[in-house]
């Protein structure tokens, strides 16, 4: 398997406590999003890879693609202005799109 399909297309670090994880988790599922998520609090060395990933200590942190978005506000943000949908699409399209030849 090639490296770039090993990477989540949406990576959300998360307690399960967590009220901001939940809204996130139910805004992206209504999208039909597939979500990977890593309890900070469950597995080890999360938290740090979350902070050295995002700069941040709150969950959610929302990563699409590699794009880092955020928390629940950017993410709600994003989709209140429309930004979200198109984001989603561009990084979950295939990755050999651009060798389709109706390109
Ligand atoms: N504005 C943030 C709020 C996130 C937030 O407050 N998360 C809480 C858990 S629900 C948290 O991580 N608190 C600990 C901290 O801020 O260090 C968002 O929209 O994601």
């Amino acid at each position: 398997m090639s490296a770039a399909l090993s990477v989540p297309k949406v990576l959300m670090y998360v307690t399960g406590w967590c009220p901001y994880c939940a809204r996130a988790r139910s805004l992206l599922a209504g999208k039909g999003v597939a979500i990977e998520e890593i309890d900070i609090e469950a597995v080890s060395g999360a938290r740090s890879e979350m902070l050295a990933r995002s700069g941040r200590n709150s969950v959610p942190q929302i990563f699409i693609g590699s794009l880092h978005v955020g928390g629940y506000d950017e993410l709600y943000e994003l989709d209140r202005s429309g930004r979200l949908d198109p984001l989603i699409a561009a990084e979950t399209a295939p990755a050999h799109s651009a060798l389709d030849s109706r390109a």
